[in-house]
């Protein structure tokens, strides 16, 4: 499969054999080491994980003596009785009744009595919500707690999180992931949700989780857990994964909100829209047990070294994973084939079949190693350990999909113009390579260059570059939108010259002709790629 066979089946004639932009694709992914475009940040190593592949970043064990409060250098105790957007009944306070310490674990009491807040406001049930807003947010990782709910209808326990930005933009841009929520009349499920711009309330996107045979969640403690990961949510109880949501599951056109730092809350709610409220079969009090909440990060993320989606990496297809300690000094591999060593440093994918395989290497540092997924990596979970030159071992999971297409760009951030290349074919089929950005030494990065469009008597095509679209199913299943246009594809597969970068070409539509930038929007077997842009004179 040669990258121009499609242009060359219609226009015969030869092409120059080693094109510059494989040396711009080198730059390009040299580049990347320096740039992560998620702003997360890594943890030091020296801390003793206590699960395989992630550090533990933060915690509440709530181990205090029994009659202790909140600490109030984790948690902030929220108060009121405003029915908190939800027509809820409680009046929530800060009192020890509400919330205390007791034989490891906290303990929120919703308690049937009369209370008047200081503001005034009188409720029959008092309760207690804390949050960590203002203390600790974290984008990604690993978010867990062991609790032992309460019981009855009309009760509301939760464990969730909040956009650390809604002060600035409001609910629900910033976000909202409900790690567990019960309500009372359903004593055998629990429910993980996300809400966000579009999709919140009741149009909040998640699953229930039931336990078999009609047993009751607050009959004992379980083990609640989502992991957090660019583009992909997962919910687990007491192990067991039960919902995974990606940004493919939004509804069309809505935003993903899920890529900043977010804050935890725990509270015990009576009544409201949708748990309804207290009735003669509710027993109080009720008591919420929080054995622990603990928040880890990965050790090392590998994401697609094209878009920077952490979603899925398709075998063959170029990784750069970020980690603290991966290498102990940075080394460019510069020999065909690849190494599967550099500086001692080594990548290791175990497939979902339980099969082994040492990656390629592109590059090594210290933060980030660029890797090829290994040829035959099979679909579903993997588990990478990078071993670096001094022994230290960095574990993380990624999901293994077939198609998970991304896009070069030229400032190897995932966004913006495009690392791709123009090709003119002129009336007498003689050819010429153009490029479609530039660096620019005043705004330090690449910005593109308009493509001329030419004469009618001109065709001019794109060649775009990327990773993880080659196992599509059949050439038909990739489409590129150029602008709004769909762009007619000549090919959509290996790039022969550089390992692991994939190649589409693709017809620019004359329509576009003065369009300015214009967004490229692929996607390979109902995948979309991350958007980058180019654009059109
Ligand atoms: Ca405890």
């Amino acid at each position: 499969m040669k990258r121009w066979q499609k242009l060359r089946q219609h226009f015969a004639s030869t092409y120059p054999r080693r094109p510059l932009i494989v040396m711009l694709l080198f730059l390009t992914l040299l580049r990347s080491q320096l740039l992560y475009g998620s702003g997360a940040s890594f943890p030091p190593p020296e801390e003793s994980p206590d699960i395989p592949g992630w550090t533990l970043i933060w915690s509440d064990e709530f181990n205090e003596p029994n009659g202790s409060g909140v600490n109030p250098q984790k948690w902030t105790m929220e108060t009121g009785g405003w029915g908190w957007g939800n027509n809820e009944l409680e009046y929530y306070t800060n009192r020890l009744q509400n919330a205390y310490l007791e034989d490891g674990s906290l303990v929120i009491k919703a308690i049937n009595e009369t209370y008047t807040g200081p503001d005034g406001v009188t409720r029959n049930y008092t309760s207690a919500r804390l949050k960590t807003q203002d203390k600790f947010a974290q984008a990604y990782g690993r978010f867990e707690a062991r609790i032992k709910i309460p019981y009855g209808q009309g009760l509301w326990p939760a464990f969730w999180m909040l956009g650390s930005d809604i002060p600035q933009i409001g609910w629900p841009s910033c976000g909202e992931i409900d790690i567990m929520e019960n309500i009372g009349k359903e004593p055998s499920t629990v429910h993980g949700t996300i809400h966000g711009p579009g999709y919140s309330g009741g149009a909040g996107i998640g699953a229930p989780y039931t336990l078999p045979n009609g047993e009751r969640f607050a009959d004992a403690y379980h083990i609640y857990v989502i992991e957090w990961q660019p583009g992909m949510i997962r919910w687990y109880v007491d192990g067991a994964l039960y919902k995974t949501v990606t940004t493919n599951d939004l509804p069309a056109g809505r935003a993903w909100v899920f890529n900043h730092p977010f804050f935890l809350l725990l509270n015990v709610a009576v009544g409201g829209y949708w748990p309804g409220n207290p009735d003669a079969s509710s027993v109080f009090p009720q008591t919420m047990l929080v054995d622990y909440v603990r928040v880890y990060q990965p050790q090392t993320v590998s994401v697609s070294a094209a878009s920077y989606s952490g979603r899925a990496l398709a075998p063959e297809s170029i990784a750069a994973a970020f980690g603290a300690n991966l290498a102990t000094t940075t080394q460019v591999a510069t020999d065909v084939p690849l190494p599967t060593s550099l500086s001692g440093s080594t990548v290791k994918i175990k497939d979902s079949s339980g099969t082994e395989r040492l990656a390629p290497l592109f590059f090594v540092s210290p933060a980030q190693i660029n890797y090829q997924n290994p040829p035959g990596t099979t679909a579903g979970e993997a588990t990478v350990t990078i071993t670096g030159g001094d022994g230290a071992v960095s574990v993380g999971m990624t999901q293994v999909a077939a198609v998970a297409p991304g896009l070069f760009a030229a400032n190897a951030d995932g966004q913006g113009v495009a690392a791709a290349i123009a090709l003119r074919i002129r009336a007498d089929n003689s050819q010429v390579f153009e490029p479609v950005s530039r660096f620019d030494s005043a705004q330090n990065k690449f910005v593109p260059v308009p493509i001329n469009l030419g004469p009618e008597s001109e065709q001019v095509f794109l060649a775009l570059y990327g990773t993880g679209i080659r196992n599509r199913s059949s050439l038909s299943t990739v489409t590129v939108n150029l602008g709004g246009l769909d762009a007619q594809v000549g090919y959509a597969g290996p790039q022969d010259e550089f390992i692991g970068v994939d190649q589409i070409n693709v017809r620019i539509p004359r329509e576009l002709a003065g369009r300015g930038d214009v967004i490229v929007s692929l996607r390979a077997d109902g995948v979309a790629a991350n958007n980058v842009l180019v654009n059109i004179k």
